[in-house]
């Protein structure tokens, strides 16, 4: 086992490593059968080459001892590591078994829009007992990636597996062992029972509800305040540890998922969020850890303690263990539960596995009213947008002292809220809809780059944030925007409803958001809700707006906009082609936040009047 590299890596720790590569006999999945008489795998085989087969099943699953149907794909869940070469081409050829329709979406790939995935934008999915073939053409890029169904809620069922792009000359980052760590969830609850529960009630999964008697630091003029809003200061994610099992490749956390080292060996660990809803707080504790790349693109190193990974993004970092043995913590959000995986000098190695946290508090910031805390009332906010070089919050009373320290303020102060109207649609845009689907309206949402994530604001030592975040190489596309969009990220959190602009997507007949070929844009999100949202963007990359350098923004395909709070990146639109961009929690995605971005095809010239921009 400590000679294995980059093959079997997923499943290292797992009964079953290695040996499906061996087996003489074709396994149930690879003749195209269902799954019907063999437990689904937890961890995963790897597959690559330029014709590769894929085949989705269904099949039990126990995890810790609870049982529940899963969706696999191969076998397993995750399905398997798929490894591709930069400048190579692949054809892959995926198989449905299921009685439903089903899909798969290269997650942050540059693939031909006919090949990206989407059922309903690019392509009209794959029926039951049909073989589809994704024809890519030679792959463009190198990195950590993912993919997963985008039919009905499958990918909460274990549709999802990692993808690795090798680079065709020397990779920058030099390691010694590679690792994927992909983060998920199980649940013996049907997704769609959970989808069915949301709607009924926005707080049924959350266990850690204030209560009159709870040890939550708020005072009764706090508690007060926020019922009289009808929010939870607990509210931090839709679906908890109260149904969950949280999964590292696959495993829950008692079942001693681990990750070989040598003494003194670098080793990189590429961490996917490959959850339905939860967002993470990975640490090792005793160690640091230098991030690397972010949604496959190469950062320059930053050192950091601690990283927040919303759902659907990608980190890789590199890690010099010590000792007889590591522990990976991935905690979720709302410290309600946790994924865990050892760093082991041997097999069977462990080391301490730390308590859960305390479940954190939302904050002023989170409810859109940054610079109102601290007695600050409403001067320095002119609303006006963030200048080239991003926000400087220090203009707005916010220098922060550490590098952990964020535009997010003290725990709910004791503020009188009674002149602050949270739903004053007088300062939203015309073209966002006002009406049932839209409760809440952030007063002051200021950009949020700086921010590393909800609860990680006060912890004492360094937290990967946004604005740490610089491009490794230089970007080609260094042109100024020429035009801004506002999109604002809005709900109901009461009814679990959630769109763009207030107006939830139903159909391809909505009106898409245009973009001309190889137009130049700043798009500016502005969350006017209390939860955090994960944007992604299909088929392309976009520079987050983060104070690096013009040509050293850094790319990724998927961003954090924080609760009551901006987020804004540059996009150079050069895929042509119908693309999806929606938020990546699955049930928020599935209630409405969605939209289909169209880009003009090559060569069209610039169109004058488009739909989506906002003034
Ligand atoms: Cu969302």
């Amino acid at each position: 086992m400590l000679t294995m590299n980059r093959r079997g890596l997923l499943g290292a720790g797992a009964g079953a490593a290695g040996l499906a590569g061996l087996t003489a006999l074709t396994p149930a999945w690879a003749r195209g059968a269902n799954i019907h008489n063999g437990v689904i795998r937890s961890g995963s085989d790897e597959v690559s080459g330029s014709s590769i087969d894929l085949t989705i099943g269904e099949g039990p699953r126990v995890v810790q001892g609870r049982r529940g149907h899963a969706i696999a794909v191969n076998g397993s869940v995750p399905g398997p590591l798929v490894r591709l070469k930069e400048g190579e081409p692949v054809r892959l050829n995926v198989t449905n078994t299921l009685s439903q329709d089903s899909s798969i979406h290269w997650h942050g790939l540059l693939v031909p829009f006919q090949f990206d995935g989407v059922p309903g934008v690019s392509f009209p999915g794959i029926k039951p007992g049909e073989t589809f073939t994704y024809d890519l053409p030679a792959i463009r890029q190198t990195g950590t990636y993912w993919w997963h169904s985008h039919s009905d809620l499958q990918e909460q069922a274990g549709h999802y597996g990692p993808i690795v792009i090798d680079p065709a000359g020397a990779d920058p980052v030099q390691a010694d062992r590679d690792y994927v760590l992909l983060l998920s969830e199980f649940t013996p609850m049907h997704p769609h029972a959970i989808m069915d529960k949301l709607k009924k009630g926005e707080g049924y999964f959350n266990y850690q509800k204030t209560t009159w008697t709870d040890d939550y630091p708020l005072s009764g003029e706090d508690r007060r305040m926020w019922a009289q809003m009808r929010m939870m200061p607990t509210d931090i994610l839709d679906v908890t540890g109260s149904t969950y099992t949280y999964l590292a490749n696959g495993h829950g956390p008692l079942e001693g998922l681990e990750f070989l080292f040598n003494p003194g060996e670098r080793v990189r660990i590429r961490v996917i969020n490959g959850s339905a809803m939860s967002f993470f707080n990975v640490r090792i504790p005793g160690a640091r850890m230098q991030i690397v790349a972010a949604d496959g693109q190469n950062v320059r190193p930053v050192a950091v303690e601690e990283f927040q990974i919303g759902t659907a993004e990608t980190y890789d970092f590199v890690v010099e263990p010590t000792g007889e043995a590591m522990t990976i913590v991935a905690e979720s959000m709302d410290r309600s539960g946790m994924a865990v995986a050892t760093l082991a000098s041997r097999p069977g190695a462990r080391a301490a596995v730390p308590a859960l946290r305390d479940p954190p508090l939302l904050t002023m910031a989170d409810m859109g009213m940054s610079g109102m805390d601290h007695g600050g009332g409403m001067a320095g906010m002119d609303g006006s947008d963030d200048s080239i070089s991003g926000m400087d919050h220090s203009a707005m009373g916010h220098a922060p002292a550490n590098p952990a320290t964020t535009s997010a303020a003290e725990p709910m102060g004791a503020m009188d809220m009674g002149g602050m109207n949270m739903r004053d649609t007088s300062m939203l845009s015309p073209d966002v809809a006002v009406g049932p689907g839209l409760d809440m309206v952030a007063m002051n949402p200021v950009d949020r780059m700086g921010d590393p994530g909800i609860g990680l604001d006060k912890v004492p030592h360094k937290v990967l944030t946004y604005r740490d975040l610089v491009a490794l190489e230089p970007n080609d596309d260094l042109r100024t925007p020429s035009r801004q969009m506002e999109i604002h990220l809005t709900g109901n959190m009461e009814r679990f409803m959630w769109s763009f602009d207030g107006k939830k997507f139903s159909s391809v007949s909505d009106e898409p958001i245009r973009f001309a070929y190889n137009e130049r844009v700043r798009v500016k999100l502005v969350n006017d809700t209390m939860m955090a949202h994960p944007i992604h963007l299909h088929g392309h990359f976009f520079e987050l707006v983060n104070g690096a350098p013009a040509d050293r923004q850094p790319q990724k395909h998927t961003v954090i906009v924080q609760p009551g709070g901006s987020a804004s990146f540059d996009l150079t639109a050069d895929e042509s082609g119908d693309w999806a961009f929606h938020c990546h929690l699955l049930y928020h995605m599935h209630a409405g936040m969605f939209q289909i971005v169209t880009v003009a095809p090559k060569g069209d010239a610039p169109e004058q009047e488009r739909v989506g921009e906002h003034g």
